[in-house]
């Protein structure tokens, strides 16, 4: 074989795709990491794991997985941060023989080395996003408010949020703005509405006007894992979210956000009376605020690892938000179980 540049052009291809698979499969091993950290460690890891869709390697403590660390604390010390970690980004319990530090949701990350690949895993609670099976006729201004917020056009934000009604509900009647089967039936690849809740969040790209760019472009954001209403974790939400309550500007949902960065996690909602009150929400406006808000977590976690150390890096083509290994874990008798897996 003569070594032209084509040959280098293709050496350096496959050195990049190696790469690229190397930290896949770190990623996949952090993202097991996490859940068997979550879980208390033992035995729950291997009885959670479906072996067909993770592949062949089991990671335990002590295996390829070396130097977990704690959240980052990479605020240099200031007054409120130790207390934000303690008692909030670390449990402590007792196992009887010895203490083990379970790994809780957090708004920074972990980290964790899996072969030679440094990878930052985030744990990210499902209450902390727009559960589609929570929208209601009450509460339909809420997503139709975020879909605005993400640059989706009026009129087929109200078709959307319609038509995600129509696609729950058990009945044939349709929505002012809204599709039934007739809609459906009309098309090239015609199918039917399902008139039952969403199963994944996937499935909102069956929904009339939704089209894959809208999907990507809300996919971090929205579930139907967790608690079936709109009451949105304030402690782990986005701004777009926040401000699509009801009543709440986005320089309010600002506030929050950073009020959150300094002082630590909202422990009550009625601790929001008290901030809200001087962002000049005052008496009533807070008790119609207050439904979409909680402090309190799912059952369900997000566990996303990015790969931070790798070359590939540098030679990454698309964004840092489109690049890790995601799973969702609920919350069992005994530890958590993998329910999703995102990329399959
Ligand atoms: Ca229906």
């Amino acid at each position: 074989m003569s070594f032209s540049k084509d040959t280098k052009i293709s050496i350096l291809l496959s050195t990049v795709h190696a790469e690229r698979v190397g930290d896949s499969y770190a990623m996949r091993g952090a993202v097991l990491y996490a859940l068997n950290r979550m879980s208390g460690g033992g035995d729950t890891l291997s009885g959670a794991l479906p072996q067909n869709q993770i592949g062949s390697k089991v990671v335990g403590e002590g295996d390829v997985v070396t130097g977990a660390e704690p959240p980052k604390d990479d605020e240099k010390k200031q007054p409120g941060v130790t207390e934000r970690t303690a008692g909030y980004s670390e449990t402590k319990e007792s196992d009887g023989t010895e203490e083990v530090v379970l790994w809780v949701p957090n708004r920074e990350p972990y980290s964790v080395k899996v072969g030679n690949v440094d990878c930052d895993v985030y744990l990210y609670d499902e209450n902390g996003k727009l559960n589609l099976n929570g929208v209601n006729s009450d509460n339909r201004e809420v997503f139709v408010t975020f879909l605005g917020k993400k640059g989706i056009d009026v009129l087929d934000a109200d078709t959307i949020v319609d038509s995600m009604l129509d696609w729950v509900d058990p009945d044939d009647l349709t929505h002012i703005n809204g599709a039934e089967d007739k809609y459906y039936e009309s098309l090239p690849e015609p199918y039917k509405t399902k008139d039952a809740s969403f199963s994944s969040i996937e499935e909102l790209m069956l929904v009339r006007d939704v089209t894959p760019e809208i999907f990507e472009s809300i996919r971090d954001e929205i579930t139907v894992y967790g608690d079936n209403q709109i009451a949105i974790n304030v402690n782990f939400t986005s701004k777009e979210i926040i401000s699509s309550i009801p009543g709440l500007s986005d320089g309010i949902a600002d506030d929050l956000i950073s009020y959150i960065g300094e002082s630590g996690p909202i422990k009550e909602v009625d601790d929001l009376r008290d901030l809200f009150w001087s962002l000049g929400i005052i008496g009533d406006s807070f008790e119609k605020i207050r439904p979409y808000l909680t402090v309190d977590q799912s059952s369900f976690v997000t566990i996303r690892a990015i790969a931070t150390s790798s070359n590939q890096r540098t030679n990454n083509q698309g964004s840092s938000n489109d690049y890790g290994y995601r799973i969702i874990a609920g919350k069992r008798d005994v530890g958590f179980e993998i329910v999703a897996v995102f990329p399959e």
